[in-house]
């Protein structure tokens, strides 16, 4: 198990289509692990393999949504293998996003508010569900990463230079005070 270093923009390998994965082996089992490793060290709610480098079609996903009655954070961590997104609704959300190679910057998105989606779990086996609300947008998000795609695409060119432009100042000042 091993806490993976997370690839920022503009590092041109977030810009790499991810390929298939042909085998669930050993080595995929081992970076399917660290990727949930690095996911709640991060922390972050999904992860797509390109951010640790790697360009397979494997994300995974845990929202760590808080229990009814403890308020602490419940763990389900599931992990999509060659997922894929058959249909999406014509009615669309917003969520303001974030996304770990574009770190501490956010703004809203909007997507189609459900999706019916299929992936394949560690195992093998093929699943095929509607998901919506926030798992929705969490899918798209990490979908996007496997074809290249980041949430700032879809901002138009002022908010992303104005995103970019803050990413840049942030960097510059976590510099200056290390
Ligand atoms: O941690 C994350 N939070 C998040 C919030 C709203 C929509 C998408 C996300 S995914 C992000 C982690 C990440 O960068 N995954 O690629
Ligand atoms: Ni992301």
């Amino acid at each position: 198990m091993a806490i993976l270093p997370i690839i920022e923009t503009p590092d041109p390998r977030l810009r790499t289509i991810s390929t298939p994965v042909e085998a669930i082996d050993a080595d995929l089992q081992r970076l399917i692990d660290d990727m949930f490793d690095t996911m709640y060290d991060a922390p972050g709610i999904g992860l797509a393999a390109i951010q640790v480098g790697v360009p397979k079609r494997v994300l995974v996903i845990d929202l760590q949504e808080p229990d009814q009655e403890s308020g602490e954070a419940i763990r389900n961590p599931t992990v999509f293998i060659n997922p894929q997104i058959l249909e999406g609704s014509e009615e669309h959300s917003v969520y303001q996003e974030g996304c770990l190679s574009v770190p501490d910057q956010y703004a809203e998105v909007e997507r189609p508010a459900t999706v019916r989606a299929s992936w394949m779990d560690r195992n093998g086996v093929i699943h095929e569900e509607q998901l919506s609300g926030l798992l929705a947008t969490c899918l798209q998000h990490e979908m996007d990463h496997l074809e290249g795609i980041l949430f700032i695409d879809h901002l138009s060119r002022l908010k992303r230079d104005m995103l970019l432009k803050k990413l840049t100042k942030a960097r510059k000042d976590n510099a200056k005070a290390a």
